[in-house]
């Protein structure tokens, strides 16, 4: 069987890590592409050298031209600019949705049989916006937020019990943004709801208020410390998870953006929400039962998405 073919759109900070594991773990040939010219070929070829060491027989290389996608298996998006402190990810929208216009229509040309993780932010209405650009089908293109997100859950609530982080299962629905929705009720510490670690002492309802409050501010938080970008460790790891899931078939089911047909009462725009994915993209969306707190959370993180729609649609007369 001939080796995957993984398009890094996007060379940055998150894109180089993208390349990085991708190689580590011999996902298959990597392309990187971005506009910065020697960028993706400096980083491809520094990782290309590394491969030796850890015996991955996988090539990378770089390009600023499109056809270098040409027939992807796999296209990761992180082209754009990411924020600086003081910034909200809302406020890169404008830039971010000129660009892509430009990825959607490449892939769209060169790559339309890939599955498409957008990372982009403002990430829901991106990711809207990359498959309206793209004409991909909606199970095809899927935005990730939801396991970054629900990894700082899960890191601070071990950091926090001193339970393993392989035994905590957490959960954030909805955007990606300050509306975010951790479910305390469908997460679990060693098997336990976070309520019923509260009841037995765990932690008090204050501290676990706490870590759901620091998990919504979790992008904030590095950001702050890095001064010069947002977060990549994390989320590389995060989108090859779900890159993973896709080539191999493995039906992980996963809080991700994906396109809502009527689930969790949401129609015609992507969310957070769990999602199973195969060798057929977005085979399925999971529906948690959400009770009236829940319901009116993620609600409002979806008037959230919708309100950066329309600005999407106000800047582009084509949406
Ligand atoms: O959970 C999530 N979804 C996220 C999203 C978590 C962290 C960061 N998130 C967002 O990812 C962040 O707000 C940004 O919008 C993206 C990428 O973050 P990264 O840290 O990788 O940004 P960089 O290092 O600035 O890299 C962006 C690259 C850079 O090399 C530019 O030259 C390139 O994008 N770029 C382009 N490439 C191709 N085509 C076009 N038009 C283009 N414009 C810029």
């Amino acid at each position: 069987m001939a080796r995957k073919k993984i398009a890094l759109i996007g060379s940055g900070m998150i894109g180089g890590t993208l390349a990085h594991i991708a190689a580590r773990e011999e996902l298959g040939d990597v392309v990187l592409f971005d506009i910065a010219e020697g960028l993706p070929q400096g980083k491809g070829l520094d990782i290309a050298e590394s491969t030796p060491v850890y015996n991955s027989s996988v090539d990378l290389k770089g390009a600023n031209d499109y056809e270098g996608i040409a027939g992807a298996d796999v296209c990761i998006v992180t082209a754009g600019v990411p924020r600086k402190p003081g910034m909200s990810r809302d406020d890169l929208l404008g830039i971010n949705l000129k660009v892509m216009k430009a990825v959607g229509e490449g892939i769209k040309t060169h790559a339309p049989n890939a599955f498409v993780i957008c990372i982009t932010n403002p990430l829901d209405a991106m990711v809207w916006a990359l498959q309206q650009f793209s004409g991909l089908p909606h199970n095809k293109v899927v935005g990730m937020a939801g396991v970054l997100d629900s990894s700082r859950f899960a890191y601070f609530l071990s950091e926090k019990t001193g339970v393993s982080v392989a035994d905590i299962h957490a959960w954030t629905l909805g955007g990606h943004g300050d509306t975010m929705v951790p479910m305390v009720r469908h997460s679990t510490v060693g098997g336990l709801p976070l309520p019923q670690l509260v009841a037995q002492g765990w932690m008090t309802q204050e501290e676990l208020d706490g870590i759901v409050d620091r998990t919504r501010k979790g992008g904030g938080e590095i950001v702050a410390l890095l001064k010069t970008g947002s977060a990549y460790y994390a989320p590389a790891e995060s989108a090859i998870s779900m890159a993973k899931s896709y080539l191999k078939d493995q039906k992980r089911v996963v809080p991700a953006a994906a396109y809502c047909k009527g689930q969790f009462g949401v129609d015609g725009i992507y969310v957070g929400v769990p999602a199973l994915i195969g060798a057929d993209g977005v085979e399925k969306i999971v529906e948690f039962d959400l009770n009236d707190d829940e319901k009116g959370m993620f609600q409002n993180s979806v008037d959230a998405v919708n309100g950066l729609i329309d600005a999407c649609k106000g800047i582009d007369g084509s949406l």
